[in-house]
């Protein structure tokens, strides 16, 4: 499976448009999101054929890449997609792929997606039942359901809430200067974990109106196993008209290297120090069968995501999707000079995270995850709510803030 060299592609130009007139309404509101058109517009950069896809979706042995290759198939709209995806949930043994591909069926709507999903509402693993059950509620209604499990919460811990973000997104890259030719790549919430990191909602009940902490871990990048880890402060503001939900816009702006070489913690090429900016929007809802210090707790939250990127598009052509998605691959951008300029890649995403019992003991666990983050989102690698470095977000092994 390798990806696209530039110029060889056919892709989503061959589409029609998805819709013809503007019966609809005004199109200065319905047809403003870049990622929308670029969607129709750009080339695919995962040259798989269609059944390399459909195999590698049952059958690679890497979950991400089967992951990978549900969401390959269904941004390709395969016939066989919702049959593919609904094998993969009924026999994978990685429950993140399969509450992932729950997720894509979601994506995908109508009834027969709702109906394969309602399968699965009372699956053994609570957490796909829940993820079921919620999909299902939000097809249906456009609000989640949650089951009734009892949870568990540590009163020691930096942040009263770790939720786990499902991330998929959409990197549409400029191929040259012309602005004429663009490719995508379509990342499936592991394969975005694996390349960029993990990213974790660490909301506090005394300041979620305002502030939220987005803490990020990748796995598998320093040599002696200890994480990697960013941290972003994002603030904005919250509307509670409806009881028990929040609808929210928050944006993050943090100072962080710039690795030229494209890769994380990779000073090869040097690099600049710049503000990085990100934004997130959406809703979560609260359970209040979870009291957290007097308040209900966030139970899932669900949004959009947008940042710019730099992708170094000259070493990936021709490469598989493996040796593109190593820890490290990818970095956010700026649009600030003098590195703006390198920004090549628009990234929008779509986020889903709710609470999990990562343990199997039937009970949902609302902060267990290990978060790097003072309150203030600086790195703290030992977890006990003082800075390793007062004021640095980013992992500050290579020394880039001195
Ligand atoms: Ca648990
Ligand atoms: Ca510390």
């Amino acid at each position: 499976m390798t990806l696209q060299s530039i110029g060889l592609s056919t892709g989503g130009r061959d589409r029609a448009p998805e819709w013809e007139h503007y019966l609809k309404g005004d199109p200065a509101l319905l047809n403003s999101e870049l990622g929308d058109i670029l969607d129709r517009d750009a080339v695919r950069l995962d040259i798989r054929t269609d059944d390399q896809v459909a195999y590698e979706a049952l059958h690679h042995p890497d979950p991400m890449v089967r992951e990978q290759s549900l969401y390959q198939a269904m941004d390709r709209r395969l016939p066989e997609a919702i049959d593919l995806i609904a094998e993969s949930i009924a026999t994978d043994e990685n429950r993140e792929v399969r509450w992932n591909a729950l997720w894509a069926l979601e994506k995908i709507g109508g009834p027969r997606a709702l109906q394969i999903i309602e399968r699965h509402v009372n699956d053994d693993d609570a957490d796909v039942g829940e993820w079921a059950q919620l999909f299902s509620s939000e097809l249906r209604t456009g609000l989640p359901a949650f089951d009734n499990r009892s949870f568990a919460w540590d009163s020691d811990r930096t942040f009263d809430e770790t939720i786990l973000l499902n991330i998929h997104c959409d990197v549409y890259v400029a191929l040259d200067e012309t602005g004429r030719n663009w490719g995508k790549i379509s990342l499936a919430p592991q394969g975005l974990a694996r390349s960029y990191g993990q990213a974790h909602a660490c909301p506090n009940t005394d300041t979620r109106n305002q502030k939220l902490i987005i803490s990020k871990t990748l796995s598998g990048l320093h040599e002696d196993g200890t994480p990697h880890t960013e941290n972003f402060v994002f603030r904005g503001l919250t509307n509670h008209a409806n009881a028990g939900r929040g609808s929210f816009y928050f944006e993050s702006r943090g100072l962080r290297p710039i690795f030229l070489s494209g890769r994380a913690d990779d000073d090869s090429l040097g690099h600049r120090n710049e503000m990085v900016a990100a934004k997130r929007s959406g809703e979560w809802t609260l359970d209040p069968r979870i009291q957290i210090r007097g308040e209900s707790a966030i139970r899932y939250v669900r949004g959009r995501v947008h940042t710019w990127g730099y992708v170094n598009f000259d070493t990936m052509a021709g490469s598989s999707l493996e040796e593109v998605l190593f820890p490290g691959n990818s970095i956010l951008g700026t649009l600030d000079t003098p590195t703006g300029p390198l920004a090549n890649a628009f990234i929008v995403g779509t986020f889903k995270g709710k609470l999990v019992d990562w343990d199997g003991d039937d009970k949902v666990n609302v902060n267990s995850l290990d978060i790097y983050s003072t309150l203030d989102g600086d790195v703290d690698s030992d977890q006990d709510g003082v800075a390793d470095i007062p004021g640095v977000q980013f992992c500050p092994r290579t020394n880039w803030m001195n």
